[in-house]
């Protein structure tokens, strides 16, 4: 397979599409998987692998699930991009309106990415306010403005964190403490009137599995309604995946814009931005704000996404996925327990995090703390044994109603390995 790899960067950046492919953070040449099926994938070798990447999220049925293979094979008879408006995206439209009752109105895009860049122009339009506030350790997608790290203190400004982002830009962004609402208030109270939004993973899924704190999520929305700062919710990652309502269900909050991705793709390439109609008519072209997309409402991509909603919908769905999370992290903390790894497991339903540290894990600089070694060590006999997990100790592990007792036997015999590599010196 590293031909496949040595032949992909003679003409792709990196030899991928997406930078965490290339396994950077653990090292050693990526798997190319040439297909998948329920909770496996296969290398180019034939080689089968228990997955819990799942496409980064998106594959919360397993791969290839019939139902959204048969809408695929529907819709494909009826042609596959038409640049006009169909019933369909009527139907996914009111299905996540139905599903996420913060939602009034959704404009779907192509990628989380369009979503927030989209969400944070809205808020920027609806409150004539420039500046927002991320989380560091969040992660929004690659738009100018979220490519941002913090500055020395809350009175700097942010700073670029790719070359190609302007200073500019970069300074309309500000950067707080994920669950330290004091880091929000401080920012806020410096320049009251110029924040037109704050933007949070409600589960941090970029920092692995980082759960807000008590009282965080419900201090963010009273900060916002203090300062008259719009409140946007990143559910690319947590929406339709711990909850039907996504994790503003889960915590009982409401947001002003939420972003959504992954899941509703049903595995095709699906972001959408929504929220109350008085701020979704901001855009156009009902309203002056501006975005478009070529593809945006593919019809295929909205038949799958509306093929995975139904069968998400279905009763016992939830607790299901639940089962298999708590299933899957009791699998691992035995293991570490067994091989006297330290390790914290942080999970919410069906996407979780193992990290190689013996106390909480409750921001970055917690998961920073972790020990990489062992995580690298860990990771690689994982792959060699057959299993498949997330190639970075930042980013969440997913499981899906596919995975089953035959997975978990797999799974639990690489864990002994993989943790008694991870203690050797
Ligand atoms: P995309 O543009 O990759 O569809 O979505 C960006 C995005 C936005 N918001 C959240 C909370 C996200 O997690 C993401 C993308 N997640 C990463 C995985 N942590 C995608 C994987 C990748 O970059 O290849």
């Amino acid at each position: 397979m590293s031909d496949l790899f040595e032949r992909a960067k003679k003409v792709i950046p990196g030899g991928v599409n997406s930078p965490v492919r290339a396994y950077k953070s653990v090292g050693g040449d990526p798997v190319f998987v040439n297909r998948a099926a329920g909770a496996q994938v296969w290398d180019e070798d034939g080689k089968a692998y228990v997955d819990f990447v799942l496409s980064y999220g998106p594959q919360i049925l397993g791969h290839g699930h019939p139902a959204i293979n048969e809408a695929l094979m529907a819709a494909i008879q009826r042609g596959t991009s038409y640049g006009a408006p169909t019933a369909a995206e009527t139907e996914i439209a009111t299905v996540i309106c139905d599903m996420v009752p913060s939602i009034d109105k959704v404009r779907l895009v192509n990628s989380g990415t369009e979503a927030t860049m989209s969400a944070v122009r809205l808020a920027r339009s609806y409150t004539g306010r420039d500046r927002f506030i991320k989380f560091d350790g969040c992660y929004h997608g690659h738009g100018d403005g979220f490519l941002v790290k913090a500055g020395s203190g809350a009175l700097t400004l942010g700073n670029p964190d790719s070359p190609g982002v302007p200073e500019g830009y970069a300074e309309l962004t500000s950067i707080a403490d994920y669950n330290d609402l004091g880091s929000v208030r401080a920012l806020l109270t410096i320049r009251p009137e110029e924040y037109a939004a704050i933007i949070v993973e409600p589960i941090a899924g970029n920092i692995g599995c980082v759960l807000p704190a008590e009282g965080f999520l419900a201090g963010l929305r009273e900060l916002c309604d203090e300062f008259g700062t719009l409140l946007i919710f990143d559910e690319v990652m947590t929406g339709f995946r711990v909850a039907a309502g996504g994790a503003q269900e889960l915590y009982g909050i409401d947001p002003d814009i939420t972003t959504l991705g992954k899941v509703i793709g049903g595995g095709l390439p699906v972001g959408a931005y929504g929220g109350k109609a008085s701020i979704m008519d901001q855009v156009a072209p009902l309203g002056p704000m501006y975005q478009a997309g070529t593809l945006s409402g593919n019809p295929l991509a909205v038949a799958a996404g509306l093929a995975a909603l139904s069968e998400l919908r279905k009763p016992g769905v939830y607790q299901q996925l639940e089962a298999i999370g708590a299933q899957a992290a009791s699998l691992i903390e035995e293991a570490a327990e067994a091989a006297n790894c330290p390790i914290t497991v942080n999970r919410v339903g069906s996407m979780f995090c193992p990290y190689f540290s013996s106390s909480p894990v409750l921001n970055l600089a917690d998961a920073m703390a972790g020990d990489r070694d062992k995580h690298g060590r860990f990771f690689h006999i994982l792959l060699k044994e057959g299993v498949m997990p997330a190639p970075s100790p930042f980013e969440a592990w997913f499981v899906s109603t596919a995975h089953d007792e035959r997975a978990f036997e797999t799974m639990k015999k690489a864990m002994k390995s993989a943790f008694s590599a991870a203690m050797e010196r």
